[in-house]
């Protein structure tokens, strides 16, 4: 298997730390694109037709794109250890909660970033700033509940690290591009945040 993927980005940090949390951080051949000149070209868009990353080529030349299928793939060919739920419920709930970070948390977060920070002009073209304006409210919005929620349960989907915690975790340190420190905020989000950070996978994914 190779991971094309890239510096910075969250979705690829998203499966970066998954890998990593599986043990397979070191035994997946990683290629880094630049995003500003190396993913809008014929060679990628032959591996995903949108044109970003992360994308996982497997061994048999198939391109899977999507964070969250590609994470699908690996936990199921690696079930241990279990980041997306054990049964039916526990599965639900999981999907429910990464779904509701990548939604709202990740996405209003990286249209802030994407919109907001001059250096991303290049990938987001036109960069609007009432955009950015927007989305950062709701970005804000959106600690208010996740911070609500961590105050009652140690991570993000229960009382054990998931996927769901990746996502919020890539999330949350993208925000660092507009300076936004959510954790220097919010005393739960603070709380989990060192915890995520504490964890060796962290490196992976702020790799
Ligand atoms: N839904 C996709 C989103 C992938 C995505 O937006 N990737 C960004 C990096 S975080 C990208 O490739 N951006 C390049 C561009 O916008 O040209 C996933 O979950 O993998």
């Amino acid at each position: 298997m190779k991971l094309y993927t890239a510096k910075l980005a969250p979705n690829p940090r998203r499966v970066h730390m998954f890998l990593a949390e599986k043990g397979l951080w070191e035994t997946v051949e990683r290629v880094q694109l630049d995003l500003a000149t190396e993913t809008k070209v014929p060679d990628h868009l032959g591996r995903n037709p949108m044109g970003l990353v992360p994308v996982l080529e497997l061994d048999d030349g198939r391109f899977l794109t999507e964070s969250r299928a590609i994470c699908s793939y690996l936990e199921h060919l690696n079930p241990e250890p279990n980041l997306m739920g054990e049964t039916p419920e526990e599965r639900a709930f999981i999907e429910m909660f990464d779904r509701r970070v990548e939604w709202g948390v990740l996405l209003p977060l990286a249209n802030w970033v994407r919109h907001g920070h001059p250096g991303l002009a290049v990938l987001e073209k036109p960069q609007i700033q009432d955009y950015a304006e927007a989305s950062s409210e709701k970005a804000k919005a959106a600690m208010v509940w996740l911070d609500a929620d961590l105050a009652e349960r140690d991570y993000v989907a229960g009382n054990r690290f998931t996927i769901a915690d990746i996502t919020a975790f890539a999330a949350i340190e993208f925000a660092r591009l507009v300076k936004f420190k959510p954790w220097e905020i919010y005393p739960n989000i603070a709380r989990w945040r060192d915890a995520v950070k504490a964890r060796l996978s962290a490196d992976a994914a702020l790799a």
